[in-house]
């Protein structure tokens, strides 16, 4: 039997796609900047076909590439461009959609790799919870997706990222087998957590198939302000204050005047407090109770304020959280970025924003570069356009940069093809040759998302 022949057995002819037509949207990544091709796009719609899937292309030594809503940044979920690895199957798993029912007890849920967060937020709502990790691309992003790149979003000051989330996994592994833990036990002991091993691996060990979430109470109230302070640095100390005096912190995100104005020109309208600062801050606080009084109070006590607006309404908020979450869009609007999402030591991340201009102009004089991100995890997104065709020189410069401060090449978008040669920036050289020890012991042929976190000569 062909591997085609075996595919289609696997998951019905219909969800084979072959031809080149209905391959595409999963070829290419949502910037438009990674892009390569496979044999076949498959659509397994239960763990038991993932499995089939796994092992009738490890019969066939083919490489394996794992898709969930595409919505990644890094190129960790498309086909390489490389001749040595342009015929893997992409194996997408956006039919993994049941949605199990909530415990209340547990506070957790199983849900399919595929359900998108959107949904798993909504399901854990009509029962009264909530979920504790929210980011823009909501609507398309898969949760199995999210915890293969630990995604982080706006939430992670108040309930983690997406591995701490976490309380179970099942996945298929490259020859067939399954491994199934779902009874999200809130305390065993027994070893090494596998589940927690998965959450970051972008699909280079084993395919997430269902997940067992943790939930979170549900927060009624909401407030949002949008205050001005004249530099990133007192934007940090503007985050220290608000930490020490808001318990119900949500959120705290940082926009600089660069790509605000491109936003609000996107999203055609005004930007608000125009002209007085050098840095922007949107914070949200939660509560049981209306926090708005305690956000104004918190606000006027702080002497990095120079100007600041609070949201009154579902729409207002709205408002402020549209110009924040805006920016990937209204950036991609403007042409093809190359996005860097890094993160610094706390007290480093004034010296970041104020020495990326530097570095990428040393490369690039024509380069326009938008930075955002979430200051409550210094976490910065380094997007810069007029630059594709120099993406290794500007990648470089600004990644030796966030080395040199300390931090991380890739806070919360995973490492994929893009910066799968800098890992060594980030990781000693004993931590890789572990993580390749890792990658063995799961993957002894190299089929899994081959070039991707690890480097890889032929496939990157
Ligand atoms: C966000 O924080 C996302 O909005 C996307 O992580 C960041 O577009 C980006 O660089
Ligand atoms: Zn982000």
């Amino acid at each position: 039997m062909t591997l085609e022949a075996a595919l289609r057995s696997a998951v019905g002819s219909q969800h084979v796609l072959l031809d080149a037509d209905l391959r595409a949207s999963h070829e290419t990544d949502w910037t438009g900047r990674f892009t390569g091709t496979s044999r076949a796009v498959v659509r397994p719609g239960s763990t038991a076909q993932v499995a089939e899937v796994l092992a009738a292309c490890h019969e066939a030594a083919v490489p394996v590439v794992v898709q969930g809503g595409n919505t990644g940044l890094v190129g960790g979920a498309v086909p390489a461009p490389g001749p040595a690895c342009s015929a893997p199957v992409l194996l997408v798993t956006t039919r993994l959609t049941e949605l199990g029912p909530v415990s209340a007890a547990a506070r957790q849920v199983t849900a399919g790799a595929g359900v998108t967060l959107a949904a798993l937020t909504a399901h854990a709502r009509s029962a009264g919870l909530d979920f504790g990790v929210d980011l823009a691309a909501r609507d398309s992003a898969t949760v199995g997706g999210m915890v293969a790149t630990n995604a982080g979003g706006i939430r992670v000051i108040r309930h983690g990222s997406m591995r701490d989330q976490v309380a179970g996994v099942e996945a298929a592994l490259v020859d067939g087998r399954v491994l199934s833990r779902l009874q999200g036990l809130a305390k065993d002991s027994t070893g090494y957590d596998i589940g927690h091993l998965l959450a970051g691996s972008e699909g280079t060990l084993a395919v997430i198939t269902r997940l067992r979430l943790r939930l979170v109470a549900a927060e009624r109230e909401r407030a949002v302000a949008f205050a001005s302070a004249p530099s990133t640095a007192d934007a940090v100390a503007l985050l220290a204050s608000l930490r020490a005096k808001l318990p119900g912190l949500s959120a705290a995100e940082l926009s600089l005047p660069a790509g605000l104005a491109l936003t609000a020109a996107h999203l055609g309208v005004g930007v608000p407090l125009q002209g007085s600062g050098g840095a922007y801050v949107l914070v949200e606080v939660a509560g049981q109770a209306d926090p708005l009084d305690d956000l104004l109070a918190a606000l006027e006590g702080c002497e990095q304020v120079v100007d600041a607006t609070v949201a009154s309404s579902p729409a207002d908020r709205a408002r402020l959280w549209a110009l924040r979450e805006g920016h990937t869009e209204a950036i991609n609007a403007a042409g093809v970025p190359v996005k860097l999402d890094v993160s610094v030591p706390a007290d480093r991340l004034a010296e970041l924003a104020d020495g990326l201009p530097g570095v990428v102009s040393a490369v690039r004089p024509d380069a326009e570069v938008v930075v955002f991100g979430h200051l409550a995890e210094a976490n910065l997104h380094v997007n810069v356009l007029r630059a594709a065709d120099a993406a290794e020189e500007v990648s470089d410069a600004v990644l030796t940069l966030v080395a040199s401060l300390g931090g991380s090449i890739s806070s919360e978008h995973g490492v994929g093809r893009a910066k799968a040669r800098w890992l060594g920036l980030s990781r000693s050289p004993a931590e890789i040759d572990l993580m390749r020890s890792i990658k063995a012991a799961f993957d002894p042929l190299g089929l899994l998302n081959p070039g991707v976190l690890l480097p890889d000569g032929d496939c990157v």
